[in-house]
């Protein structure tokens, strides 16, 4: 290298170099073969990672609700999104890599103008821009599920998440639930909700359960707490994923439109039996809830 000249390949906006290679050390040459191999890796890991993206190989579980399909919707739009992004990216970077591969000794580094300044910047607003627009798009989905209220028929079931299991209510014929007393929970005898039904009317047929039924084609009003920390309620078919947040009193509403059972599990890190939270969604005809509430009630 002649004295006083520089050499920083690790800068992309140094002059490219055609021609004469003149000066070129043997192991510059080695260095730069090495720089296009890992040019053309890195293309051909990306389109490799896309192809199982565009051939659908993982599909998404079966949607068995009336919202799902603006869900599905959106999920393919952030990943057709996302994935252009990517591929495009890792493009970009392989040709730099490719380009700037074999500058040789003594050629003059060039800053990008504006420094890194710029480019934070630019990337800032690039990807500030992304998020605003799939957040965008993704309004109307969003909205479906929680800035629209529930039916006035829809039939309303309380869930309640505690370590490490879910609980069901379901108001029984007077269509009430009966107030919940924290202080009365007794998992001995089988009291989760703390319910009082020795003094509470509206308590006195609410029917308990540890697996959830619903009919199907009937709109749910999910009403949800939790006992003690951080849980979740994700039915993936149904395409409901809420969290429980301790303290608060939640509810979403879904209508499910396929007869058949589904798992609920907590995606929360809940405690050492998180692993174990679940229980089971099934979706039934009206006659066969029907004939499963009223065992369910004989049962209480
Ligand atoms: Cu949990």
């Amino acid at each position: 290298m002649r004295p006083g000249a520089e050499l920083n390949p690790g800068v992309a906006a140094v002059k490219s170099c055609g021609g004469s290679i003149e000066g070129f050390s043997e192991s510059g040459q080695r260095r730069s073969d090495m720089a296009k191999l890992f040019a053309v890796t890195i293309v051909l890991i990306a389109i490799g990672s896309a192809i199982p993206i565009v051939m659908h190989t993982w599909h998404l579980p079966q949607d068995i609700s009336t919202h799902g399909p603006l869900i599905d919707e959106q999920y393919a739009d952030t990943m057709a999104e996302a994935g252009i992004s990517f591929l495009a990216s890792q493009f970009l970077l392989a040709f730099f890599i490719w380009k700037f591969s074999n500058v040789k000794p003594g050629t003059k580094t060039r800053n990008f103008p504006g420094g890194a300044m710029g480019l934070v910047i630019a990337a800032f607003l690039l990807v500030g821009t992304e998020v605003l627009a799939l957040g965008a798009f993704g309004a109307k989905a969003w909205a479906s599920v929680y800035f629209t209220p529930p039916g006035a028929n829809a039939m309303p079931v309380q869930v309640q998440a505690g370590q490490f299991a879910f609980y069901f209510r379901y108001p029984g014929p007077d269509g009430k639930f009966g107030p919940l007393h924290a202080e009365q929970i007794n998992e001995a005898n089988a009291n989760f909700f703390g319910l009082d039904t020795t003094h509470d009317q509206d308590s006195k047929d609410d029917i308990v359960t540890a697996e959830m039924a619903i009919p199907v084609n009937r709109e749910i009003h999910l009403l949800m707490h939790s006992k003690d920390l951080g849980h979740s309620f994700f039915v993936p078919e149904l395409r409901v994923h809420q969290d429980f947040v301790p303290g608060l009193d939640l509810s979403i509403h879904f209508t499910a439109t396929k007869v058949g059972k589904y798992e609920i599990v907590c995606t929360q890190l809940c405690g050492l039996g998180h692993y174990n939270m679940k229980a089971y969604l099934e979706v039934m005809t009206p006659e066969d809830y029907d004939t499963w509430i009223k065992q369910q009630a004989a049962l209480q």
